[in-house]
């Protein structure tokens, strides 16, 4: 059996660079007004001009009429600020009230200062249409398993973690020691020399694959840290199934069936069962019996298993668990709506999400001249054992995956009866078509976050 590998190409660039322009948090209603603009609504017969040169007078400020609302009040523009001011308008007797016009900001826009580079959410070429979903739900309470590389610590990641399970049953593969134990953290991947995973492997830094996938499905949102996830308050339980030279489908088949709660010969049962398994990775071959009849108990017990369609720009029916039967299998588009470079397709894509494209830029961060337009997500900074806690994009069907993982999650919190077929047909009847080209086929078409949790 052909190994299996993470699905993602990883990105060379460095660091997603730092971002600039930070949504602001929302404005409070009282105070001055951060616009330097009022709304007054005068008395029947005021004489407006007099009052607005009185009250200004007093204060030193010019106020200016700028235009009159459809509720009868007006904009007053002041040329200054002054404590106060607002106040004194407010108590004439020549008019009805007096208030800041205080900015504005959509309530589901995160604070998070690198959500701005996360397109993939909220643009509208092609995003998924997130922040509206967000009006209604986050995803509280949903587990979503991550059959991944492990764990890594992230503040972005941390608070939203449950405990999971480590599969490699083998120690070298591993690398910590020994065969299948409670202990999911990721102990990196690389590969110090050509040909150590095999003829024509290379030699690689480790690739955090799990942290990043985790981070697109709920990384933590409105804690003023770096990302957002798309079901911000869903829980990740990271299931551990790929280690320095990939993974097998015998552990992987194990540990479908225990992250849905389903019984493993020797193994505790877990504690917080998922609902949904994402599953970014694959190899090649039609799906075996093995995979199928794993993802058949764990659909069975209610679990909505969703999987990458695979990076080889080829048919997605040639590769696993890619072609399986009862998983929601997902392409990837590029910011601008055309099936990515590398992604698979064909009958077996269910739906198209946004993957990205990351270009090589050498300019260091900040002075970067071509735009972000792969999937930034959480990170470490390791290059072989874990380091410091980071962020990157990668590219690739691993990151369109989880962003359909992460809106099943949105969908399950508001309505907790859907079934795997129910979220599979859900998500497939509420896309947009996709918005550039995509020859062999992308599914019904990218998902869209708002319509579909709004059609449930
Ligand atoms: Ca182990
Ligand atoms: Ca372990
Ligand atoms: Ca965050
Ligand atoms: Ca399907």
């Amino acid at each position: 059996m052909a190994g299996t590998t993470a699905a993602a190409l990883a990105a060379t660039t460095a660091l997603a660079a730092p971002v600039s322009a930070a949504p602001a948090a929302p404005a409070s209603t009282t105070g001055d007004a951060s616009t330097g603009q009022y709304i007054v609504k005068f008395r029947d017969g005021a004489n407006r001009a007099a009052a607005l040169r009185q009250t200004g007078g007093r204060f030193g400020v010019s106020l200016t009429e700028t235009r009159q609302l459809a509720t009868g009040a007006h904009v007053i523009r002041a040329g200054g600020r002054a404590s106060g001011l607002l106040q004194a308008l407010a108590a004439r007797g020549d008019v009805e009230y007096a208030e800041p016009d205080a900015p504005m900001y959509a309530l589901s826009t995160p604070n998070d200062p690198s959500y701005p580079q996360q397109w993939h959410y909220y643009e509208a070429t092609a995003g998924i249409n997130a922040p509206t979903a967000w009006d209604t739900t986050t995803g509280t309470g949903v587990v979503v398993a991550v059959l991944d590389t492990g764990r890594t610590a992230h503040p972005d990641l941390d608070g939203n973690t449950v405990a999971g399970y480590d599969f490699i049953s083998t120690s070298s593969n591993a690398r910590d020691g020994n065969g299948r134990d409670a202990n999911p953290q990721d102990e990196g991947d690389w590969n110090a020399t050509d040909g150590e995973c095999g003829t024509g492997s290379k030699a690689k830094n480790s690739s955090w694959h799990g942290t990043h996938v985790a981070g697109t499905i709920a990384a933590s949102s409105n804690n003023g840290v770096g990302v957002a996830g798309v079901a911000p308050n869903a829980r990740i339980q990271h299931v551990r199934v790929l280690g320095k030279c990939g993974g097998s489908t015998s552990d992987i088949a194990d540990a479908i069936i225990w992250a849905s709660g389903g019984s493993v010969l020797g193994i505790a049962a877990n504690p917080t069962p998922a609902k949904v398994i994402n599953m970014s990775l694959g190899g090649s071959g039609s799906c075996s019996r093995t995979y199928q009849r794993a993802i058949d108990s764990a659909v069975k017990r209610g679990a909505a298993v969703v999987v990458s369609a695979g990076n080889s720009n080829a048919d997605a029916s040639g590769f696993s668990p890619a072609s399986c039967a009862n998983v929601v299998t997902v392409g990837a588009l590029d910011r601008e709506g055309n099936r990515a470079f590398y992604s698979n397709y064909g009958t077996r894509v269910d739906v198209s999400a946004p993957g990205g494209e990351v270009r090589r830029d050498t300019d260091p961060p900040g002075t970067r001249t071509t735009p972000e337009n792969g999937v930034l997500s959480t990170m470490n900074a390791g290059t072989t054992t874990p380091g410091s806690p980071s962020y990157t994009e990668y590219m690739g069907t691993s990151m369109s995956a989880p962003h359909v993982a992460g809106l099943a999650a949105l969908m399950l919190a508001k309505r907790p009866t859907l079934t795997p077929s129910g979220v599979e047909s859900a998500l497939k009847a509420n896309v947009r078509p996709i918005p550039g080209s995509c020859s062999g086929g992308c599914g019904t078409g990218l998902v869209d976050a708002a319509a579909t949790v709004a059609a449930l």
